[in-house]
Parts: C-alpha cells; sequence; structure tokens
C-alpha cells in the first residue's frame, strides 16, 4: 500500500481488548479494521466504512432486530436455492469475519470471490492468503477474467465463473453502483448494510440491515438448520420475506428507537 506507514499497534493482539468493556464488540472490530489495514488486506476507505456502519450500529441498538432476523433467514433459504451461489469478499469482510464466511461458503456450497472496490493485486492476493489462511480452497476473483456492464475503473472486474455466472450472490458493504449493476444483471442480491438508506440494500432482494460480525454467522446457523428442508419449504421462506417492510422497519428503528420490527 505504497507510502503510507500506519501507526504502530497500541493494542498487540486483541486478546489484550478490555472484554468486560461495555462496547467490546465496537473496540474488537475497530481493532481488526486496523490490523487489516496493517496487513494490506483492508483499504484505508474501509475504516470510515466502519465508522459509519458503528454509528448505524449504535443507533439499532447493537443487536439482530426482527427484521434483520428474518432476513437472514431468507438469505439461508436463497442461498440452499441457488444452483450457483457465490460470496463476495472485500477487505473489511476478510478483515472483520474471515472464518465465519469461509465456513458459510462451506454450508450453502457456494463459491468465495474476492471482489474489490479499489483493486490492486497485491490486496487481493493479501485477501486470498488469509482467506486461505482461514481454510478456504479453490477462492475466485484472482484473475477476476469479465466487468460487470456499464461499469467503469477496476470496480467493474469480475471472475467470469463466479459472480458474473452466479444466480445468487451475497454482497457485504457493497458500493452502490455496483449492487446496482449486479441487480441489472437479474442476480438475485443479498446485500449486509448497516445502513438502510444506502443504494445497495435498496436494490437488494434480500437486504439485510445488520452487522456483518453477527449476520454472517447468523446465516450460517439458519442454513445449518434448514440443510434438509425441501425445496417448497425453502421457496415459501423466501416469497414470505417482505423487503420493504424489513427497509421500513430498520428506519423506524434508527430514527425513532422503535421495536415494532
Ligand atoms: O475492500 P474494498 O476495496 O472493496 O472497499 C470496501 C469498502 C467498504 C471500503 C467500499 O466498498 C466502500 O467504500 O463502501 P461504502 O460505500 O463506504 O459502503 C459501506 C457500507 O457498509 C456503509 O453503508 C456502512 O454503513 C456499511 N458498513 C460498515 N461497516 C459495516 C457495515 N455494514 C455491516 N457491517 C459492518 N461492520
Amino acid at each position: 500500500m505504497s507510502e503510507y506507514e500506519p501507526a504502530p499497534p497500541e493494542v498487540d493482539d486483541e486478546g489484550e481488548l478490555p472484554a468486560d468493556h461495555p462496547r467490546y464488540t465496537d473496540l474488537l472490530t475497530r481493532h481488526r479494521i486496523e490490523e487489516g489495514v496493517r496487513e494490506g488486506i483492508t483499504h484505508l476507505q474501509g475504516m470510515h466504512a466502519e465508522g459509519r456502519g458503528s454509528a448505524f450500529d449504535y443507533l439499532l441498538g447493537e443487536e439482530t432486530i426482527p427484521s434483520a432476523d428474518r432476513a437472514e433467514r431468507a438469505a439461508a433459504a436463497q442461498l440452499l436455492l441457488a444452483d450457483r451461489p457465490v460470496l463476495s469478499v472485500n477487505g473489511n469482510v476478510a478483515a472483520l469475519v474471515p472464518g465465519e464466511i469461509v465456513e458459510l461458503a462451506a454450508v450453502v456450497d457456494a463459491d468465495l470471490e474476492v471482489n474489490l472496490f479499489n483493486r490492486t493485486p497485491e490486496r487481493v492476493g493479501a485477501i486470498a492468503d488469509h482467506l486461505r489462511a482461514h481454510g478456504a480452497e479453490g477462492i475466485r476473483g484472482i484473475e477476476a477474467d469479465a466487468r460487470l456492464p456499464a461499469l467503469d475503473h477496476e470496480r467493474a472486474k469480475v471472475d467470469a465463473d463466479g459472480i458474473y455466472a452466479a444466480d445468487v450472490v451475497l454482497v457485504p458493504l457493497e458500493d452502490g453502483d455496483r449492487a446496482k449493476a449486479l441487480d441489472a444483471m437479474g442476480k438475485v442480491e443479498i446485500v449486509i448494510d448497516l445502513n438502510p438508506l444506502s443504494r445497495s440494500p435498496r436494490v437488494a432482494d434480500v437486504p439485510i440491515v445488520d452487522n456483518v460480525v453477527r449476520a454472517v454467522p447468523a446465516v450460517t446457523a439458519y442454513a445449518e438448520g434448514l440443510a434438509d428442508a425441501p425445496e417448497s419449504e425453502l421457496s415459501a421462506i423466501v416469497e414470505g420475506f417482505d423487503r420493504e417492510a424489513a427497509l421500513a422497519a430498520a428506519e423506524r428503528r434508527i430514527r425513532r428507537g422503535a421495536t415494532d420490527g
């Protein structure tokens, strides 16, 4: 990452964080994002994203609200129904939930694709190595030999056999332009984003307004529970999920502290 010299860490290992601190999870995610930047995994802009996300999470009560829980169940059903599911991994996801995203991919039999907004070969390589260290195999997105239509720059690059060919994609913390492009390609899109007003969850078939550190394990737990469910049950879960209601409930919680959904 060019000339940037990150400050030396004040906490070397996350085990040194005070576990009894009332906002321990926030300290932990901040620490993981800082580590991600130091290791060349997370982009500096990932820190801005984390700060914004953390403010929304504070207003949501730093918990999975009922509408997000329903979205997590619908996401699990949607991934189990998919023929070619792909989970997209950026610098924040790799820093925050590397083991958890690898586990979800195994449970729903999905491919993992390194898919970056600020794409450089160095970061792609560092993220792929980090995922491999957490048990991932056959990671896509290294060559990224296809492009999302109508987008310029490196952010358009995807894998022809990965996201480009996928029927269902999970895109946590996704840029709005790219989420729109995936929607225009007719993909079933599952977005994890703490801001219900952001364009990405607003174009998603399944918007999950929750912290990625809670959402990914929750989707995995639902997928494990539904692994043997008949297709008819999975389809009923997907059809019963109301995306507009989920977005509206999250917005009510953030603006007014409402607990009705
Ligand atoms: O690694 P790269 O190069 O692909 O870049 C990744 C970032 C996240 C920097 C890039 O995609 C970006 O700039 O994203 P945005 O446009 O800042 O959007 C990030 C969204 O994620 C915002 O709406 C945040 O509120 C939300 N967010 C941040 N942290 C979390 C989160 N949502 C869920 N869980 C979080 N921990």
